[in-house]
């Protein structure tokens, strides 16, 4: 039985940006997704969901290890401001001032910024995805243009600000 399947709407998603080089980032790795079908080919930043007894960061390393084979040391969480996000948290209420979570079909997502921890790393291609790109920061519009899937679209934009591109 899915998630969705039993009415359950907060079930955590994690996912990294993942960057070249945390202090003085020059690319981004995107990862086209290869399945479901009608998603297969739009980007994301890999991640997933969060088993019961996982820590997000710890849950956040295992999947970078299972999807695409990278060891990462992770940055800050991404703050997606509000207005970014897609879908406000499900527990927040007014003047509630914690950082809204991009969602999507009932899922809550939470991003860090992350860099291999071998420098040079790069990442390989798993089952989840069709192919990793790493796209170049610069200049914004062209890592805004690729088909992202849309709730990792307003992280897009909030890592552009955050890295004052
Ligand atoms: N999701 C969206 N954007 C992302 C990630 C990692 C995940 N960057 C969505 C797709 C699925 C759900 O979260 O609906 C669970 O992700 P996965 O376990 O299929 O990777
Ligand atoms: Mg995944």
């Amino acid at each position: 039985m899915s998630d969705s399947d039993t009415g359950r709407t907060s079930r955590l998603v994690v996912a990294a940006a993942v960057l070249d080089d945390l202090e003085h980032p020059t690319a981004l790795l995107c990862a086209a997704r290869s399945y479901p079908p009608e998603h297969a080919g739009q980007f994301e930043l890999p991640g997933g969901k969060v088993e019961p007894a996982e820590r997000p960061e710890q849950a956040l390393a295992r999947e970078l290890d299972e999807e695409i084979g990278l060891s990462v040391r992770l940055g800050p969480e991404l703050v997606v401001p509000r207005q970014l996000a897609v879908v406000a948290p499900p527990d927040s209420g007014p003047g509630d001032d914690t950082p809204a979570w991009p969602a999507m079909h009932g899922f809550r997502m939470r991003v860090w910024l992350a860099e291999p921890a071998r420098p040079g790393d790069r990442g390989r291609v798993g089952t989840d995805h069709q192919r990793l790109e790493w796209v170049r920061l610069e200049p914004p519009d062209q890592l805004r243009r690729l088909p992202w899937l849309e709730a990792d679209l307003p992280i897009i934009d909030a890592l552009v600000d955050a890295l004052g591109r």
